[in-house]
C-alpha cells in the first residue's frame, strides 16, 4: 500500500515536472522553473535526491493537512461539545518523536553520501583552476601547457546571434567530454562562488584558500554558470561559459590556446632585459 502511494506520488511529481517548459535543452531558458538538465554524475544524483525529498515533503504535508482537517471537522465545539481532558499519551508521544527522527536519518544518509561523492575525486585526469576576480573569472590549465586566460562578459551590443545575454564570455572554458576533471577554485580579491547548475557544481572562491571539487561531463555542448556569491557592483556580470567538446577537439584547442594565451610561469616582461642598466 505504501509502495503504491509512493509510486503514485513519484508519477505525479514527474508528470508535473514534464509540464515545465525548458527541461529538455542544455541552455537555461526564460521562466525556467526546474533544474537545468543534468550532464554530470553529481548533478544526476542531485536531481534524483531532490525528487526523493520532494516526495517526502509532499507526504509529510499531506499527512499534517489530514490531521488538521480531522481536528477541524470532528473536534470543533459543535461536533464535540464535551472535550476529553487527556493531557498525556506515552505511545503517541514516543511515536511523534521517533518517526521524525527516523525520517531525518533516512534523509541524512543519502545526503551525506552525495556530499562526499561531490566533494572530490581521487583519479582526476586533468586539473583546471578557476580564479574569481572583481568582476570576471580567469582560468589556468596546469596539465596542458600551464597557460592562463581571462573570461569576461560579452556586452549586449557585441552579442552574436545565438549567444545568451549576461551568460556569454569572450573566452570559453573548453573541457573534454567524459573526462574526470579536478576543479580548483580560488579568488584574488573578495569571495566569489563558481557555479554551473547543469554540472551540480557550486563552490565558494575564497581569497587565500583553494577549494577543490570535480566534474565529469557526459554530453558535449555549451553550459552556463554565474558567480553565486554577492561580490560587489558587477556580481551579475561575471558569467561562466563552458564548452564541452570531444577529446580530439580539446587537443586541437589546447594546441591553439598554448600559442594564443600567456604561460603562467613565463614573466610578461623580459627580466634579463629589464635588469640591464639603461644607458
Ligand atoms: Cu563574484
Amino acid at each position: 500500500m505504501r509502495a503504491k502511494a509512493l509510486t503514485l506520488l513519484w508519477a505525479i511529481s514527474a508528470a508535473l515536472m514534464s509540464l515545465v517548459p525548458g527541461t529538455a535543452s542544455a541552455a537555461p531558458e526564460p521562466w525556467q522553473m526546474h533544474f537545468q538538465p543534468a550532464v554530470t554524475p553529481v548533478m544526476e544524483q542531485v536531481t534524483s535526491f531532490h525528487h526523493f525529498l520532494l516526495i517526502v515533503i509532499v507526504a509529510i504535508t499531506a499527512f499534517v493537512m489530514l490531521l488538521l482537517l480531522i481536528v477541524i471537522v470532528r473536534f470543533n465545539e459543535r461536533a464535540n461539545p464535551v472535550p476529553s481532558k487527556t493531557s498525556h499519551n506515552t505511545l503517541v508521544e514516543v511515536v511523534w518523536t521517533v518517526v521524525p527522527v527516523l525520517i531525518l536519518v533516512g534523509i541524512a544518509i543519502p545526503s551525506f553520501k552525495l556530499m562526499y561523492f561531490a566533494d572530490r575525486t581521487e583519479d582526476a585526469e586533468m586539473t583546471i583552476k578557476a580564479i574569481g576576480h572583481q568582476w570576471y573569472w580567469s582560468y589556468e590549465y596546469p596539465d596542458n601547457g600551464n597557460f592562463t586566460f581571462d573570461a569576461l562578459l560579452v556586452p549586449d551590443e557585441e552579442l552574436k546571434p545565438g549567444q545568451l545575454r549576461l551568460l556569454e564570455t569572450d573566452n570559453r572554458v573548453v573541457i573534454p567530454v567524459n573526462t574526470k576533471i579536478r576543479l580548483l577554485i580560488t579568488a584574488s580579491d573578495v569571495i566569489h562562488s563558481f557555479a554551473v547548475p547543469s554540472f551540480g557544481v557550486k563552490l565558494d572562491a575564497v581569497p587565500g584558500k583553494t577549494n577543490e571539487t570535480w566534474t565529469e561531463v557526459t554530453q558535449e555542448g555549451v553550459y552556463y554558470g554565474q558567480c553565486s556569491e554577492l561580490c560587489g557592483d558587477n556580481h551579475a556580470y561575471m558569467p561562466i561559459t563552458v564548452e564541452v567538446v570531444s577529446k580530439e577537439k580539446f587537443a586541437a584547442w589546447v594546441a591553439e590556446a598554448q600559442q594564443k594565451f600567456a604561460r603562467i610561469d613565463e614573466p610578461s616582461v623580459d627580466l634579463a632585459a629589464a635588469a640591464q642598466p639603461a644607458n
